[in-house]
């Protein structure tokens, strides 16, 4: 059970929270169409990281969908305020989204950065095993999250063990990638850290949000932070993704023009 099934909303708490879910589907579903019609501007090897990043957008749509389509069926207008139907919210559809979403992001920057061979396939396995434990242990925790019994603290614990490890190997990744790359694009890779490492963290002060903030406004503040966090990791961090990419296939000689099929005028008018 959530925390959200717990309280009545007034006129602009409700309004607010699903004018965010709107705005949560419709970025995932505008980001969907730049990278699909980007792809080609990057040479062949990086353009599987836009295909991923079409991926995340494909299943970060569909999971907001259906998370703000419950939040419209678990609430409705008592004559005063917004009160619980007994159809339940539920926060849990995030997490199964992010078993999909969480491995791609991860598997995008190994791409992009350029890793490859041995190394690509042990920060692949390290990142899917560590990513999916981050990700089930935390799911495990808020079930207990109303009565924040000891499961809520045993799990999120468990799960932060998990999101430390990929923490450090991001930032391995990163630092340990950035020196092979052209000059041009080091502050952009050192960016990918940055970003990455903001926008994660507000997953977890998410799930904290009940035991700081356990009222109506604190329900508002979740939803937002969860969006602002869905915004940023999937769809800015995939556009930073594609410049570098992009960026990096100009710096081999990768023509954007031929690449995208643009018909160039040839002499004469
Ligand atoms: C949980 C449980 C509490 C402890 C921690 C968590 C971390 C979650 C993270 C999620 C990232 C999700 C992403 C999704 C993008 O599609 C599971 C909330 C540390 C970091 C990036």
């Amino acid at each position: 059970m959530n925390v959200e099934n717990t309280f009545t909303f007034d006129f602009f708490q409700y309004t607010i929270v699903s004018h965010v879910f709107t705005f949560g589907y419709a970025a995932m579903a505008a980001g969907l169409v730049y990278f699909v019609l980007t792809s080609k501007n990057s040479l062949p090897r990086y353009q599987l990281s836009s295909t991923l990043s079409a991926v995340v957008m494909l299943s970060a749509f569909l999971e907001l969908l259906v998370i703000s389509q419950k939040w419209d069926s678990a609430f409705s207008w008592d004559g005063e305020a917004f009160s619980p139907t007994g159809t339940l919210f539920s926060n849990g559809y995030r997490y199964m989204n992010w078993t999909i979403d969480v491995p791609v992001l991860l598997l995008q920057m190994l791409i992009v950065l350029g890793v490859t061979g041995a190394a690509f396939r042990r920060g692949w396995i390290v990142f899917t095993v560590a990513g999916l434990g981050m990700i089930y242990t935390g799911y495990a925790g808020q079930f207990y999250e109303v009565e924040r019994s000891a499961p809520f603290w045993i799990w999120g614990s468990i799960s932060t063990v998990f999101f430390l490890v990929i923490l450090v190997l991001v930032y391995r990744t990163v630092y340990g990638n950035v020196g092979r790359l052209p000059a041009e694009v080091r502050p952009l890779v050192k960016a990918v850290w940055w970003l990455l490492l903001v926008s994660w963290m507000l997953y977890p002060g998410a799930y904290l949000m009940p035991a700081i903030w356990d009222s109506a406004d604190g329900v508002v503040a979740r939803q937002i932070t969860y969006t602002i966090a869905d915004v940023t990791s999937k769809v800015v961090y995939g556009i930073l993704l594609a410049v570098i990419a992009r960026k990096v296939s100009k710096h081999e000689g990768h023509d954007e023009a031929v690449a995208s099929d643009v018909t160039m005028p040839r002499g004469g008018i």
